[in-house]
């Protein structure tokens, strides 16, 4: 393993010094991301995302022909690793992007310090991540940020005695911790913390022990893509009508399935940082324009992740007008401030995350369409995570 590392590092570095003579007046995007298998729905919205985002801006920016390689790394790490490695020696590649998962990003952090490649992550969003490099820069979330604001909620809407169920690794790990501590510190108790794999989960097991633990709620984390098999196992075993609450981050009502999630996701509370009904021109400019492209797909958090990890690339590359490699874009990257469809959001230049309006929203039928409806707003949160 560390003979492969270092061989890997040698590679790098030889080819980073010729990579700049071999630099044509093409800019190269490599786009990794989970087209097939589990997460295969957050690598549909983000491509979508990232090719709406170029149909509507070009593909010349600062006189250079931006040229995007995708690349299905399945969601798994070794894989993501490989294909960045491939990007960045083979393809010689201005930025990395994408990441559907925690682990592909991490797999990945060090590739992006070596060769000294920014590395946008689109989707994942456990806090630690920008921490793995200096080189990421991320236009997601964290679950941190996201979580904090529904246990400011939940006490005071009745909501005193919690069950929480995450999958099993960093995000769902990070929002069982933070969404404990500040209902703890706002005087209420989760009773039980669950777990489930995130590969191949079986919900059922699990939400028949909430149900026979009959807390207020259930606190959920599930990543995009399952929230589905999450709220169909809620009704088939009963808690709706047991009168346990079903509360989460926004991932478990995620836009690009809850229309499909029939009354059981009726009323539903979540806390995140993107609505397809964000009532905003902006974004419903982008609802339209995705829809359009997309054969009516509703985009989801994903696909604005995508576009606004777009917007960040383009803009740096703008500023620095092509020149001084990975270092000056990665520069001109932080502390970018912009209007996004979810809003206002910026890159703060410290952290390199984002720092962003996060929403309490419940689901609404609106027009016979299941929306996660704003209700409130916690203006300019910044992550959480970094502070610990
Ligand atoms: C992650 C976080 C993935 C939230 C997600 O969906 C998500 C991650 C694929 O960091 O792995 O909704």
């Amino acid at each position: 393993m560390q003979k492969r590392l270092f061989l890997h590092a040698i590679a790098l570095a030889s080819l980073t010094a010729t990579g700049a003579m071999a630099q044509d007046n093409t800019f190269k995007i490599g786009l990794i991301l989970p087209m097939t298998g589990q997460q295969a729905t957050t690598g549909r919205q983000i491509e979508a995302a990232v090719r709406l985002y170029m149909a509507q801006n070009g593909d010349t920016v600062a006189g250079k022909k931006i040229q995007l390689i995708v690349k299905d790394d399945t969601s798994l790490p070794d894989a993501t690793r490989r294909l960045a490695q491939e990007l960045v020696v083979n393809d010689k590649v201005n930025v990395l992007a994408g990441f559907g998962i925690t682990p592909s990003a991490l797999a990945t952090a060090p590739i992006a310090t070596q060769s000294k490649t920014p590395m946008v992550v689109m989707a994942a969003a456990t806090s630690s991540i920008t921490q793995a490099s200096p080189y990421i820069v991320r236009t997601s979330f964290t679950l941190p940020q996201a979580s904090v604001a529904l246990a400011d909620w939940a006490p005071k809407n009745g909501i005193k005695k919690v069950v929480t169920l995450v999958s099993d690794y960093g995000p769902g790990i990070d929002a069982e911790k933070f969404f404990k501590e500040r209902l703890t510190f706002n005087g209420g108790q989760v009773t039980e913390s669950l777990r489930v794999p995130l590969r191949g989960p079986d919900f059922a097991p699990f939400l028949q022990k909430v149900r026979d633990a009959k807390p207020d709620a259930l606190f959920v984390f599930v990543p995009s893509g399952a929230g589905a098999a999450v709220m169909k196992q809620f009704a088939e075993r009963g808690l709706d009508k047991a009168g346990i609450k079903l509360i989460g981050t926004g991932d478990v009502t995620d836009d690009d399935q809850l229309n499909d999630m029939g009354d059981v996701a009726v009323g539903v509370v979540t806390s995140h940082h993107y609505s397809a009904a964000h009532p905003s021109a902006m974004n419903k400019k982008f609802v339209e324009a995705f829809g359009k492209a997309n054969k009516g797909l509703r985009p989801n958090f994903m696909a604005v992740g995508g576009y606004d990890g777009m917007r960040v690339i383009y803009e740096a590359l703008k500023t620095s007008k092509g020149q001084g490699g990975g270092d000056a874009l990665l520069a001109a990257m932080k502390g970018q401030i912009f209007e996004s469809p979810r809003g206002k959001m910026f890159i703060d230049a410290q952290t390199r995350d984002v720092v962003q309006d996060i929403y309490l929203r419940k689901v609404e039928r609106k027009d016979g369409q299941l929306y996660n409806v704003e209700f409130d707003v916690i203006k300019d949160v910044k992550d959480p995570g970094k502070a610990k």
